[in-house]
């Protein structure tokens, strides 16, 4: 995909609420949905793509439409051996860092708690992410309206986001 010196490879999209983000252990390992629609690749696809150094972008259109970024000039997740942990780092975009919080944490589904809550963030989000306890960034959240991402606006606190899009590529 071309869009801010790309290529990019586009790792998650949710441009409606055609495709159910509530999945399995499996589901977000292998991924699902629709490539030319709402999807999430695959954690084993974006583990093995960031084998390689990579970057990744992040594409959100909030709830009044308003348009923001984030980029990380480091990306990785980890293997299936530490579910899928997420490193990023290196920010900046014209939002707030909403994903530092989340850096250094395990993959989560309902059917699997990595996180670092006494219940389980997946269960309550309704959806994989790498949660801590729980949100600060969540674009997977299960249901359509629940793709969160704080300080969206510098006065509010907790934004819902319409449009959600996430974007890797590969540092030469
Ligand atoms: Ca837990």
């Amino acid at each position: 995909m071309d869009t801010a010196d790309g290529p990019w490879t586009v790792i998650q999209n949710r441009a409606d609420g055609e495709v159910k983000f509530n999945r399995t252990w499996e589901e977000y390992k292998n991924g699902f949905g629709d490539l030319n629609g709402n999807f999430w690749l695959g954690n084993e696809a974006i583990h093995h793509l960031t084998l390689k150094p990579s970057s990744l972008r992040i594409e959100l259109v909030s709830g009044s439409n308003d348009d923001g970024h984030a980029q990380y000039s480091a990306f990785r997740v980890g293997s299936e051996m530490d579910n899928y942990r997420l490193s990023v780092s290196g920010f900046s975009g014209n939002i707030s860092d909403a994903m530092a919080k989340h850096d250094g944490m395990q993959f989560s589904t309902f059917d699997r708690d990595n996180d670092q809550w006494k219940w389980s963030c997946a269960r309550a989000s309704s959806g994989g992410w790498w949660y801590k306890n729980c949100v600060h960034a969540n674009l997977n959240g299960g249901k359509y309206n629940n793709k969160l991402w704080d300080f969206f606006y510098n006065t509010t606190q907790r934004c819902r986001m319409k449009k959600t899009k996430m974007l890797m590529k590969t540092i030469f």
